[in-house]
């Protein structure tokens, strides 16, 4: 059975101070396919600004925020009204949360268009995701590389490419002592669709 399989043997990629664990296959082709079609096409896409030192610039990627209604959430100076969960999300939601042990109440979708979207260096921290956020990332379309670097030495590294169909879960103490990243890429990449559901208190 898939759970099985997918329950016990991996690793986690992070030496110390959190817990990052990797399934490069957690959805087969034809369900990635599926998705990575009827997502970018039924998601509300939208370019958001953001405010970064004072300066409000225009983020390098497409975003929207699904989730259960009572779910606000802020980040960088915005606040995002989620928008009633599809199916697709709540198929997703379910098959990932057989392994995460959570309920997930909130979604936000990064649709990166090409090597030139980018997420920078961030931790996924802020008051309302709780003390030790358990996370859960989704990826479909183009692979790109994820980065991880310790947040108080900076050197100390850890990465994964982060294929079609591919699972990430973050949890335990990860969010305090380790920051992620999808660097910019001049490879010519297409589309890449990432999903991180998390839970609002
Ligand atoms: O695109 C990714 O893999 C990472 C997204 C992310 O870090 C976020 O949405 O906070
Ligand atoms: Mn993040």
């Amino acid at each position: 059975m898939q759970q099985e399989l997918f329950n016990s043997t991996t690793e986690n990629l992070l030496p110390f101070d959190g817990e990052v664990y990797f399934y490069p296959a957690f959805f087969n082709k034809a369900e990635s396919d599926h998705y990575l079609k009827n997502i970018l096409a039924n998601i509300q896409w939208k370019q958001e600004p953001i405010k970064i030192f004072g300066k409000t610039l225009m983020q390098p990627r497409l975003t929207a925020w699904y989730g259960d209604a009572t779910k606000k959430y802020s980040y960088s100076g915005i606040t995002m009204q989620p928008l009633p969960w599809t199916p697709d999300l709540i198929a997703i939601k379910q098959k990932i949360e057989t392994i995460a042990a959570v309920n997930f109440t909130s979604a936000l979708l990064n649709l990166y268009r090409n090597g030139q979207d980018s997420m920078g260096w961030h931790r996924d921290n802020e008051p309302e995701l709780g003390i030790n956020p358990v996370i859960g990332s989704v990826s479909f379309g183009d692979a790109r590389m994820f980065k991880l670097r310790n947040y108080a030495d900076k050197k100390i590294i850890r990465q994964a490419i982060l294929t079609h169909g591919s699972f990430l879960l973050m949890k335990g103490a990860t969010q305090h002592y380790w920051e992620h990243q999808v660097p910019k890429t001049n490879a010519a990449l297409k589309e890449r669709i990432n999903i991180t559901f998390r839970i609002i208190n």
